[in-house]
């Protein structure tokens, strides 16, 4: 097995712990899978995704070449949006719905999904129930940007091909009655298109033009398509280059590492190799704020009285773990 002998016992055990706590495990790798034999199925390409991908980065390039024409509170704008989108990804669909890491209110949850719908990666239950069949199958046909298909698929490729049958399939067995049983997961997905028409693009779009007389080319590139394809591609590095640039200070028996490039441009989420090691930890990474800006953004929701139970792993588990199963670069 990848952890091994007496290590995958208590590697179990803390998972019962605080994984039986969140009321979920499906986001633990499951030993037991193994891909089918015989020849894969043939690559299916999904051309209408190919062409709007392409279209949208092609406009993000135009955004790039108009920086210099914007206003400069334009261009503070598109940050803020920036960090608002990535807030509903990582704060959000990640830590809250996919891992169950800590506790949000009812306000709180309505804001991340408001946010969630500007960064425009599928609504909030399809984002997570793929991300745990990303944990749970990580780097076999199940896994939906498995990382040993190449750098390409894991980034963007697999959003621009039909699926594997074996991430449907396995998909199709995960509990995710906790999403369902979420009111403001189910409306966000009932009226997902509206949200992110108005979110993603109309929202970020008309505040320069309306507030301070940005002009209407420079509101739609820089602060709704540029941000939405930095955002995306921050993303996209998570799966890509942190499975596969980065040291394994805690299993170095798994693709995903510890990529301080990534971790910077994703708020935090590219302490890669101890998120899936631990994917119940609140903070995704031992460091608590460190390159943590989502962690910080929870910590503070927490002292307002919106979150709780954060989930976190301790010192102890930490280093007993590395000791047995990391690479030695201890380093984070
Ligand atoms: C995007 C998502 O960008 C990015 C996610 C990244 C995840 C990152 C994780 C990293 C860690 C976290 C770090 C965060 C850092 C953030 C930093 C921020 C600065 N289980 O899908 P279909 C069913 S999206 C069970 O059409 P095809 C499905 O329900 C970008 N069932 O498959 C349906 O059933 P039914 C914008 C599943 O035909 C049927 O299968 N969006 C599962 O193969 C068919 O589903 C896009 O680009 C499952 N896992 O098409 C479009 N999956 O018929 C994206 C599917 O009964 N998607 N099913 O309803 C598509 O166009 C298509 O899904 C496709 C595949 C072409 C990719
Ligand atoms: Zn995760």
């Amino acid at each position: 097995t990848r952890n091994g002998g007496a290590g995958m016992e208590k590697a179990l055990s803390n998972q019962e712990d605080l994984g039986g706590d969140r009321g979920m495990t499906d986001d633990i790798f499951d030993e037991s899978y193994c891909e089918k034999e015989g020849p894969k199925p043939a690559r299916r390409y999904v051309w209408r995704n190919i062409i709007l991908m392409s279209l949208l980065h092609l406009g993000a390039l135009y955004g790039l070449w108009l920086i210099p024409a914007a206003k400069p509170v334009t261009l503070v704008w598109g940050s803020l949006c920036f960090l608002l989108s990535a807030l509903g990804i990582t704060a959000g669909a990640h830590r809250i719905w996919s891992h169950r890491s800590y506790k949000a209110s009812l306000p709180l949850r309505i804001f991340l999904a408001i946010a969630n719908s500007m960064a425009f990666q599928n609504d909030i239950y399809e984002w997570a129930r793929d991300h745990r069949v990303h944990h749970k199958f990580s780097e076999t046909d199940a896994d939906p940007h498995n990382a040993t298909r190449g750098f390409f698929f894991s980034h963007v490729g697999w959003l621009l091909v039909r699926k594997h049958p074996d991430v449907i399939e396995k998909g199709r067995k995960l509990d995710l009655s906790d999403l369902k049983a979420d009111k403001v997961v189910m409306f966000q997905r009932r009226f997902y298109k509206l949200s992110v028409v108005v979110m993603c693009f109309l929202f970020p779009t008309l505040v320069p033009w309306c507030f301070w007389g940005e002009s209407l080319r420079n509101s739609f590139f820089l602060p709704a398509i540029l941000r939405y394809v930095l955002v995306l591609n921050a993303t996209w590095l998570v799966n890509s280059a942190a499975h596969m640039f980065g040291n394994r200070p805690y299993d170095r028996n798994i693709n995903p590492r510890e990529n301080r490039l990534v971790t910077f441009g994703a708020l935090g989420e590219g302490f890669h190799n101890y998120h899936h090691t631990f994917p119940y930890d609140y903070s995704t990474s031992e460091f608590g704020w460190h390159y943590n800006f989502t962690t910080a953004f929870i910590d503070l929701m927490c002292l307002l009285g919106l979150a709780s139970d954060r989930k976190k792993v301790s010192k102890e588990t930490i280093l007993a773990r590395k000791t047995r199963t990391g690479d030695g670069s201890h380093n984070g």
